[in-house]
């Protein structure tokens, strides 16, 4: 699958920087192309010289909004973002389909910060430019969400999530969610350096990408998961993850035989794979709430068969017994044995819901200060409380 990547703000830019560099990798190690344009979009022009990999002209980086923000960005004022978005959309949308490979693209993928100002209120008023355009490709939104400290020391951090989480799931075609803090804890002594974060984002998006653009015939799998699957997998409040197996090879080097003992290792190398998917998702969400999901195994060829498949399948479904799985392997000549997961169409998703509910009761103090007036408050599922969240657009 190719994807046009497209990053909103200070987050957005580094990480769409960090696709760009995925797509170096690709064409380096496997002869082909996984991005087909990479791009920043920013009211700050510091942020832009910052990046790396997304090439420096401005084509590539585009900025935004120069006469009300002087290039200096909206100071976390994401009404200011997505006011910028508007007045300046149609130049953002020309500039990326002015890219040499656009009309190679299976589909867009645009990404922000939820809590900052620019990407926060960028990336709705654009997908819903882009969806209006381009009806034939899906739009997807990867919203990185702040770091627990980030709540407790600006203000505007809970609210610019919630409204641009709203938005942006109602115009796009999927939100892949990512939450800063679970990188925290998962590599304990990098803290916040957030370019390691940002290649720990990016790096369950490799193989999913490489597998259906491979051309080499000992790199297509029996099963090959292209940019169909996917596109028919992802929908809605979507998480991803990614898991290597610990088992060491050697065990394994010469096993063609059938020994039961080396069909229940091999079981096991792929079950702990997908438990270490699960557990490093880009959120952690409950897999009985997805309605629909999909996982690649890749592994060398001769530590693949359909019956690891399956057996992955059913280890899935049991998590998920609502969902409806795709699968796929992709064969490959050395590393590990590594499975990369998808949980798409989650019916709830906790931490998006107490953004929710939480804009609800600041929007709802205010009220009543203002007004005096007191207001029953009682949420449940995110359906029941998005309508009360203000929209960008
Ligand atoms: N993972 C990751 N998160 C980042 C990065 N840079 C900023 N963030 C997060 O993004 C949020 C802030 O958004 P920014 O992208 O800095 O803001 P912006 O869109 O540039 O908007 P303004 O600066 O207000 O104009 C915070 O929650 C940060 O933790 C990054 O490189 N990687
Ligand atoms: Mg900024």
């Amino acid at each position: 699958m190719k994807l046009v990547v497209v990053g909103f703000g200070q987050c957005g830019g580094r990480i769409a920087d960090e696709f760009a560099r995925l797509n170096r990798r690709a064409r380096g190690q496997r002869g082909i192309d996984i991005i087909s344009g990479a791009f920043a979009v920013n009211t700050d022009i510091a942020d832009l010289s910052g990046l790396t990999s997304i090439r420096p002209d401005y084509q590539h980086r585009i900025l935004i909004g120069g006469r009300k923000t002087g290039g200096h960005g909206v100071g976390k004022i994401n009404e200011l973002g997505a006011e910028i978005a508007r007045e300046d959309g149609d130049k953002v949308i020309d500039t990326v389909r002015a890219g040499k490979q656009f009309a190679e693209a299976d589909a867009f993928l645009l990404i922000a910060g939820a809590a900052g100002g620019t990407g926060s209120g960028a990336i709705p008023v654009m997908t819903q430019y882009i969806k209006e355009r381009y009806i034939d490709k899906p739009v997807y939104n990867l919203i990185v969400l702040p770091f627990e400290h980030e709540e407790t020391t600006e203000e505007r951090t809970v609210y610019n999530a919630a409204t641009c989480l709203k938005s942006s799931y109602l115009v796009s075609d999927a939100v892949f969610l990512v939450d800063n803090q679970r990188y925290i804890m998962k590599d304990s002594p990098i803290k916040t350096n957030l370019a390691k974060i940002n290649a720990m984002i990016t790096e369950p998006f490799y193989n999913l990408l490489c597998a259906g653009e491979e051309k080499k015939h000992k790199y297509i799998g029996s099963k090959m998961l292209d940019a169909g699957d996917i596109i028919q997998t992802v929908a809605g409040w979507t998480v991803i993850g990614y898991g290597k197996s610990q088992i060491p090879f050697t065990k394994f080097l010469f096993v063609r035989t059938r020994d039961f003992r080396n069909k229940a290792t091999e079981a096991q190398k792929g079950t702990q794979a997908m438990d270490s998917a699960i557990s490093g998702l880009s959120l952690k969400c409950n897999p009985v709430d997805s309605k629909r999901a999909l996982y690649l195994v890749s592994a060398p060829a001769k530590e693949m068969n359909m019956d690891l498949i399956k057996e992955l399948g059913t280890y899935l479904k049991n998590l998920a017994p609502e969902a409806i799985i795709r699968s796929g392997d992709y064969p490959r000549e050395r590393g590990s044995l590594d499975v990369t997961v998808i949980l798409s169409e989650l019916s709830d998703v906790e931490k998006v819901r107490n953004y929710f509910t939480k804009t609800i009761s600041l929007i709802s103090t205010l009220k009543k200060r203002l007004e005096g007036v007191e207001r029953e408050s009682k949420y449940r599922g995110i359906e029941v409380t998005l309508k009360d969240i203000p929209s960008l657009l």
